[in-house]
């Protein structure tokens, strides 16, 4: 009797926060993955270290490939020679505030990205099933709380507005052509890996360096602004689920609980004993020209088509990225003490 091949998974921003737990789900679920991951001069794999076996070992289940979502060709190259049952589309130029330093460049990774994606798929002419990473800054300027597959969008920045296209162009590619694609409207997630200038990562780093004596002061924007913030390992589960299912549809995938980012700093800063009015300063360097106040989801469909449920919750999040981060920071100070620099004493 043949063996069954195990299922095939292309992961497009591999080396990103989202990528490398949906990589480390899909392992360990038997899959074999293949990640795209852009040439740089410095690593850019850190986040997938702890994954990767030497292709040469028997046995290796993750391959990765250079490519970039801009290079469409090259995209059509790498779909056509591995034929995945299951794409991925998370790569992204992802944040909010250098979408305003970046608008062009958004555009061309976040929305025409998606659309070279979405034609290479459609040229190879095989069932592949593809996820596309949707969000919740597409509600921008509310509309209603809280937020449903149903409520309008209203982007507010370059990067939200490119992301509206690629939501409607997935939903458009599924009706026109009659292909399994599917977005996932998340709503923020965050972890011990999320990128170190996102608002929760840059304050447990933050806070924990102050801990250690590595630091003064934080600088911050709009501290009002709330958000509905979830575990990304609880995030990429719900990603796999949304293409196992007999009809492709759009899911909210949300905590349903909102929270200030002042609230973030006070639970970082409490848990380490600090008081975070002593360090916290505003610059209006990290305001943004159009902010999103409030989101706060409603995964009511999710839970009832997919059976699936955040496990984290926001004091869980923020304590497992203290004591990451706090680790990092401690390690940090060793080092420092070893160069001879100057550390300030511990708080
Ligand atoms: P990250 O910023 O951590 O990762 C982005 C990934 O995309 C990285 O692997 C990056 O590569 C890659 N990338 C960027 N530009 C390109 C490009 N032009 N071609 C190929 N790869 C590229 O994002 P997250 O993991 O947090 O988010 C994953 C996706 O989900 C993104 O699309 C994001 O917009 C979306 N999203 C995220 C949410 C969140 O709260 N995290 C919520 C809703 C949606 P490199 O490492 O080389 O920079
Ligand atoms: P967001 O996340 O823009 O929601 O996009 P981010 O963590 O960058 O900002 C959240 C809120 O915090 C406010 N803020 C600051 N933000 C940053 N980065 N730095 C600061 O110093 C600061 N001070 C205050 C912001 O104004 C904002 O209101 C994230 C990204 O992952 C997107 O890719 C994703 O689509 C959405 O979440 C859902």
């Amino acid at each position: 009797m043949q063996a069954t091949q195990p299922k095939k998974a292309l992961i497009t921003g591999i080396t990103g926060q989202d990528g490398s737990y949906l990589a480390e789900l899909l392992l360990g679920k038997g899959y074999e993955v293949h990640g795209i991951i852009r040439r740089s001069s410095s690593f850019n794999t850190d986040r997938i270290e702890h994954l990767y076996a030497d292709r040469h070992i028997t046995g290796a289940k993750m391959f990765l490939h250079y490519g970039d979502l801009v290079d469409g060709m090259g995209m059509r190259e790498v779909l056509s020679r591995v034929k995945p049952d299951e794409v991925y589309n998370l790569a992204a130029q992802s944040h909010v505030r250098v979408s305003y330093d970046q608008p062009v460049y958004t555009v061309q990774a976040d929305a025409l990205g998606t659309m070279n994606l979405l034609e290479a798929i459609r040229d190879t002419g095989l069932p592949t099933r593809i996820y596309q990473a949707s969000s919740s800054e597409m509600y921008g300027k509310v509309r209603e709380t809280p937020q449903t597959e149903l409520t309008p969008f209203h982007p507010r920045s370059p990067y939200a507005c490119a992301k509206v296209f690629s939501y409607w162009q997935t939903v458009n590619y599924r009706e026109a052509y009659n292909m399994y694609a599917v977005n996932g409207i998340l709503f923020n997630h965050e972890s011990p890996r999320r990128g170190e200038t996102f608002v929760t990562r840059k304050i447990t780093r933050a806070a924990t360096r102050i801990k250690e004596g590595l630091q003064d002061a934080l600088y911050m924007g709009n501290l009002e602004a709330k958000r509905d913030w979830g575990f990304a390992g609880d995030y990429v589960e719900a990603m796999w689920l949304m293409l196992q299912q007999d009809k492709p549809e759009d899911y909210v995938i949300a905590t349903g609980e909102t929270h200030s980012v002042q609230e973030f700093l006070e639970v970082v800063f409490s848990q380490l004993n600090l008081d975070w009015k002593q360090y916290v300063k505003q610059d209006p360097k990290y305001f943004r020209p159009a902010e999103v106040d409030l989101l706060l989801g409603d995964a009511t469909k999710a839970k009832k088509n997919l059976g699936w449920t955040p496990k984290v919750t926001f004091k869980g999040l923020a304590d497992m990225m203290v004591k990451a981060d706090w680790e990092l920071a401690k390690r940090e100070r060793v080092i420092a003490e070893s160069e001879g620099k100057k550390v300030g004493s511990k708080r």
